[in-house]
């Protein structure tokens, strides 16, 4: 039997790790090595997964950074199986449905009032592209088609298309894939152990990084830049905390040379700061904002740009009967997609989740901070409800040391982190009890004391 079609031969080790896994290619995975020691998540509620053998799981990751309100809710699993009964799939392109436009108007509701208008995909990825896409096309509406040039940040993740990986600043994920997009630049990165170590919250020190966009713009001369694109907080690449008053430099720079700023809020979108979005967070406003991920808390993928009033109006501008944006994805605003935002809006705003890490966070702080004196921890950092642990890598094995960390922290505490080279990030579901934010670090902890 090499087939895996009931749950129940999940639970058999031997099935598990036979030649029946692999029809799945795996994304971002060692296949080889998860296809002989399977890691299997069958069921999930609240803070917990269970794997199918009946293990229970902490999750201390919100799955990959996006279960926002914690798992198999009520009221957003309803909402998605009653949608799928009554308007499974309607197009948007040339035609409506009401949930789509319901969506962008409460999104703007708890955007800074400088948004406009919301464009919908299905991923971070999607958003990403689009949000280039509009940065560029915008510029050429207004008779600036020479401003072409795109600017990120190294250790930037931003996705996966084409655009997101030209501008995202990981070399593992960039080269493999030929010349990607000409006329990329990137900045400089704000990580700095000399500087930064054991921060809490953002750095005194780093500001003055940001001034590296002026030395890039002298380079290419500013009238050619279209857009600069930074994750306000970079998570993927080990939760790099922007140090204060950088992300306010970045604006004012751009701000001054008629260049859009675009803030990737994927995973610091939907409250994992303390804040709706990291915008109000840090009080810097970007002309374009790319989510995915606490749009729909994972339920059904979505994406989704924000865009801030006057950027919609330079396309509106020429024949009322002529398509303004050709840019679209057939799932543009997917009704179940919509049904999952709009129930996952009314849990957070009920719950106060948005809102939610800020009260939680001192706590949080001073439990990732606890950490400090465990075995190979070089660095702890933290914002709102997001941590990392970085370890010491060890001598010729880079990345090994935190992915022990991450097999056996599931295997022997169950508990799920999430690792990045040798950086153990953290960001448990918004609805994380006081007393769970203890057990992760204690599980951890447990993890860590032995660790080699
Ligand atoms: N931008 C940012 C800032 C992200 O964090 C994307 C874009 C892409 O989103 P999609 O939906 O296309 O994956 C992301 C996604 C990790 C991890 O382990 C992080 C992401 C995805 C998967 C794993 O840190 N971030
Ligand atoms: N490839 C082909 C052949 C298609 O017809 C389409 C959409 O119609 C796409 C790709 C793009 O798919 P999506 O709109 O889901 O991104």
């Amino acid at each position: 039997m090499n087939d895996l079609t009931r749950p129940q031969d999940l639970a058999e080790p031997a099935a598990a790790s036979g030649s029946s896994l692999d029809a799945f290619w795996m994304p971002f995975t060692a296949n080889r090595q998860f296809k002989s020691a399977p890691r299997m998540l069958a069921r999930a509620e609240g803070m917990h997964y269970w794997t199918p053998e009946g293990r229970r799981i902490l999750d201390g990751t919100a799955g990959l950074w996006c279960v926002n309100a914690g798992h198999c809710r009520a009221p957003i699993v309803e909402a998605i199986q009653r949608q799928a009964a009554t308007l499974d799939f309607a197009p948007t392109f040339q035609m409506g449905h009401p949930l789509a436009f319901e969506l962008a108007n409460r999104l703007l509701e708890i955007l800074p009032p400088e948004f406009g208008q919301v464009f919908f995909c299905n991923s971070g990825s999607e958003a990403v592209d689009s949000a280039l896409k509009i940065a560029l096309a915008y510029h050429r509406m207004r008779g600036e088609g020479q401003r072409t040039r795109l600017i990120g940040r190294e250790r930037g993740y931003h996705g996966v298309g084409f655009g997101g990986i030209s501008v995202g600043g990981i070399a593992g994920n960039r080269k493999h894939f030929g010349g990607l997009l000409a006329g990329v630049d990137h900045l400089p990165h704000t990580h700095d152990l000399a500087h930064n170590a054991f921060s809490r919250g953002q750095p005194a020190w780093g500001a003055h990084l940001a001034d590296d966009l002026e030395k890039l713009l002298a380079l290419h001369d500013p009238s050619t830049v279209a857009a600069v694109i930074v994750e306000p907080v970079a998570g993927s690449t080990g939760v790099l905390v922007p140090p204060v008053g950088y992300l306010q430099r970045l604006r004012e720079i751009t701000a001054r040379h008629g260049i859009l700023l675009i803030f990737d809020e994927v995973i610091t979108g939907f409250g994992r700061l303390g804040s709706p979005f990291a915008s109000q967070h840090f009080g810097v406003v970007p002309d374009l904002t790319t989510v995915a991920k606490g749009l729909t808390s994972g339920t059904v993928p979505m994406g989704a740009v924000f865009a801030r009033r006057g950027i919609y109006e330079a396309f509106m501008q020429g024949p009322e009967k002529a398509i303004e944006l050709f840019h679209g994805y057939t799932y543009s605003a997917h009704p179940l997609a919509c049904a999952a935002a709009l129930a996952t809006l009314d849990v957070y705003s009920e719950e106060g989740l948005l809102t939610r890490a800020a009260q939680l966070a001192p706590q949080w702080e001073q439990a990732v901070h606890s950490l400090r004196d465990c075995p190979h921890v070089i660095d702890i950092r933290n914002i709102g409800l997001v941590g990392a642990i970085e370890l010491a890598p060890r001598p010729g094995a880079p990345g090994a040391r935190a992915f022990d960390a991450f097999t056996r922290a599931f295997h022997e505490q169950d508990l799920m982190i999430r690792v990045t080279g040798d950086i153990i990030a953290l960001s448990p579901p918004l609805i994380v009890a006081p007393a769970q934010v203890d057990e992760i670090v204690g599980k951890l902890r447990a993890v860590l004391a032995t660790l080699e």
